[in-house]
């Protein structure tokens, strides 16, 4: 007879995963049960202060009532019709979405790399029916250490072996460049008439929280212009309130939500959303453009079973009203002034961290090691043990990103656990 211990002991259940599952993650050694607002608990009911809000899906804390409120009414009422039929909240949804952004029309999806998939084939049919580049021939403009998803397309233009290696053959239609220098730029829309689009990322995630020049995106937005060719942003990341703004690409405009958007706003062509577009309730992505972009899409030439599902589209709205209801964004940009500042403290404490950069809540430290060891995560098993849940990014960055639900206490709290854990890591 098997114990409940057996069945239910983080230490088992980390056994199971680690049999049945394919190993395609590294997991910090937590198991969790239960999340409220900014924590989350093991299933030995320990609680913790979640510093990583699932890669920032979890933006509007975790198992917010309205948002669950919303996808229990709705999962009682209709999930899925697909879309051979109309459904009762997808002209809603389309309506308050697109009026939320500023933007014509969107198209629903599911997941962040299908998101960006569906950008990648609007910009390409954009770039032939439109721009009038010859089939097959149109570029797309990306970045090095860029994280757009896990799809073979979107794979093949990473300069990550980990992600990319033995998955080819690789799509074509890709260039990079180094990320933050617009004369490099410059030089490949010279060189390349037949540039459709530049993706980018505004605050580089994956890379371990670079934020760009002032300059750098809206530079890419005029040499775009200039070239008639897309801005593509990719805010699934950065986006819903994150880093102190609607948007990233909001710069430092002071907006949450349906503002008239401030002189450091810069537009882009493509706008790919996902993650906390849910609030980290269910799978949902969208790419806005307007009416000349996206009518290159016609019936037939792009689709998915589940992209503007009933409950997709009522756990959205639920999660967008959050951000304004609470006014998230100017929460992010409070909150993250104090997190740089404490840890500016810290840094005058202790050798062992150099740098903290970031915007709004989203942010990393630089730990003084190389990017090789496994300082980082030892960092991560000691802030687990003290309370607070964060994962590194290579070896020797620390990301911290927290619900944008957070207090200024409980911030100062977190910053605390930060300290002591640092200060006493040997
Ligand atoms: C994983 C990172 C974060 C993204 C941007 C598209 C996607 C993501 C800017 C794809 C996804 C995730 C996925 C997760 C790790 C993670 C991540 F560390 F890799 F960079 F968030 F920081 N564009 N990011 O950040 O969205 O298809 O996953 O919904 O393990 O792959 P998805």
């Amino acid at each position: 007879m098997i114990s409940e211990k057996e069945t239910t002991s983080s230490e088992n259940l980390m056994a199971l995963e680690n049999q049945y599952g394919a190993h395609n993650y590294h997991p910090l050694p937590v198991v969790l049960a239960r999340g409220e607002g900014v924590y989350v608990w093991d299933v030995e009911g320990n609680r913790y202060y979640d510093f990583l809000s699932a890669y920032s899906a979890v933006n509007q804390g975790h198992c917010h009532p309205k948002i669950i409120g919303a996808l229990k009414d709705q999962a009682e009422t209709l999930t899925l019709t697909s879309r051979a039929f109309y459904n009762s909240t997808l002209g809603q949804y389309e309506q308050y979405v697109t009026e939320y952004f500023g933007f014509d029309k969107v198209l629903p999806m599911n997941t962040g790399a299908e998101g960006v998939e569906t950008a990648i084939k609007i910009a390409r049919k954009w770039g032939y029916e439109k721009k009038g580049v010859a089939e097959n021939q149109g570029v797309i403009v990306v970045f090095d250490q860029n994280f757009h998803g896990r799809t073979t397309t979107i794979i093949s233009f990473s300069n990550d072996d980990e992600a990319r290696k033995n998955y080819g053959p690789y799509t074509e239609g890709f260039i990079r460049v180094p990320y933050n220098d617009l004369a490099a730029l410059k030089e490949v829309f010279t060189n390349h008439p037949d540039i459709v689009g530049v993706l980018t990322e505004p605050i580089q995630g994956e890379a371990g929280v670079v934020v760009p020049n002032a300059s750098f995106i809206p530079g890419i937005a005029a040499l775009c212009k200039e070239n008639n060719a897309l801005f593509i942003a990719d805010e699934i990341q950065t986006g819903i309130a994150r880093t102190g703004s609607l948007l990233a690409v909001c710069g430092n405009c002071n907006c949450s939500g349906n503002c008239e958007r401030g002189k450091t706003y810069t537009r882009p062509d493509l706008l790919i959303l996902g993650k906390a577009l849910s609030g980290g309730t269910y799978p949902v992505s969208a790419v806005l453009a307007d009416d000349e972009i996206m009518d290159v899409i016609t019936p037939g030439s792009h689709g998915s079973t589940y992209g503007g599902n009933p409950l997709a589209n009522s756990v959205a709205m639920a999660a967008l009203d959050v951000v304004n209801d609470e006014r998230l964004a100017q929460n992010a940009r409070k909150l993250g002034e104090i997190f740089r500042e404490r840890m500016n403290v810290l840094i005058g404490k202790s050798a062992l961290v150099t740098l903290v950069r970031g915007r709004g809540l989203l942010n990393a430290i630089i730990i003084n090691d190389s990017p090789e060891s496994s300082t980082a995560w030892d960092i991560c098993v000691k802030l687990k043990e003290n309370g607070l849940l964060a994962k590194p990014t290579h070896g020797n960055i620390i990301r911290f990103a927290p619900p944008l639900v957070m207090s200024e206490e409980e911030l100062h709290d977190c910053c605390d656990i930060i300290e002591k854990t640092i200060l006493e890591f040997a």
